[in-house]
């Protein structure tokens, strides 16, 4: 029965806001890579595992490849996408049902230039109304590139999930588990922390404010079964700080304790979380700083 498992890679790939954490969360079916209605909330790979009876997919949640941007942040970020696509058993490119796009080609590159398995996801079926509206974009999907698969899902509902699953069990090689069957993903506590922080930045601020904050986890500590946890959102400038507080405290007050009960969801306990706002002007382009943030490590 052992020699039978069935165990893989799955690169996720795709434009940013396309959906691909969101289908991840679904699938792990808990929340192991943050998402928001804005491009570029995912700046690290994430890998979120999925088990089944005989068999172990191992999902790499990559952020939205794009095309390259000023900052050195923005570079990192497509770095750690394409490293993504690396060693992987197959590469799941994800558009999205309202059709191919401009921003869709870096990622269609990329899946092109692997020598995985490519398959197509055409996610957001929801918003089509009929069907047979997905016939011609899969006609036309399959004259950019040979896929060996195209599945539409809707990551939000969960359609087509069970038959992503069964496809992509059947392009595992036969290989024992990568991960302890109770093990979800590959990120510590520590970095779900940031991130539960950041995803509430992403989903509270505007405009750009959100894409000059950063987060970093000073302490962490268990104190009689309560995990308190101190937190730094770092700001690019002095008039971002005021933003990100809000009028008495109340936006940071929300922002922590949102972060906080989704923290609870996944540590099953009690957390105390304080946060604190600071200015590091010009952080997105500090190299020390990207690296103390993970955003720049080589997994
Ligand atoms: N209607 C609809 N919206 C979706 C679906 N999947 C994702 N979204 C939304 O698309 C936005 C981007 O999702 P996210 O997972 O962060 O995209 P990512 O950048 O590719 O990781 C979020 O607002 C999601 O709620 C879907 O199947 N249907
Ligand atoms: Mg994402």
């Amino acid at each position: 029965m052992t020699d039978e498992f069935q165990s893989g890679f799955v690169a996720l790939v795709g434009r940013p806001n396309v959906g691909k954490s969101t289908l991840l969360n679904k699938l792990v079916g808990s929340k192991v890579s943050i998402t928001s209605h804005r491009p570029q909330t995912t700046r690290n790979r994430v890998v979120g595992i999925v088990n089944g009876e005989g068999w172990q997919i191992a999902f790499v949640d990559t952020p939205g490849i794009h095309r390259p941007g000023r900052k050195r942040l923005n570079k990192m970020i497509n770095q750690n996408a394409l490293a993504g696509v690396e060693g992987v058993d197959v590469v799941a490119l994800m558009i999205s049902a309202d059709g191919w796009r401009k921003g869709d080609e870096p990622a269609l590159a990329a899946a092109r230039e692997s020598s995985a398995k490519r398959f197509l996801l055409i996610n957001k079926v929801d918003t089509v109304n009929q069907k047979e509206a997905l016939l011609p974009l899969m006609q036309e999907s399959v004259e950019k590139l040979a896929f060996d698969e195209i599945i539409p899902v809707s990551a939000t509902r969960g359609t087509g999930t069970d038959v992503l699953i069964e496809t992509l069990v059947k392009y595992m090689p036969t290989l024992p588990a990568g991960y302890p069957e109770d093990q979800i993903t590959d990120r510590n506590v520590q970095f779900q922390s940031s991130e539960l922080i950041r995803e509430q930045l992403f989903r509270q601020l505007n405009d750009e404010v959100p894409y000059a904050t950063a987060v970093t986890i000073d302490a962490m500590e268990t104190v009689e079964q309560v995990l308190h946890i101190d937190a730094t959102i770092w700001v690019e400038n002095d008039s971002q700080k005021p933003i990100v507080i809000g009028k008495g405290g109340e936006r940071l007050k929300r922002i922590g304790s949102n972060a906080r009960a989704g923290l609870e969801r996944i540590v099953a306990g009690q957390v105390y979380l304080q946060v604190w706002v600071k200015v590091r002007k010009g952080w997105a382009d500090d190299p020390g700083m990207l690296r103390e943030l993970g955003v720049s490590d080589d997994l």
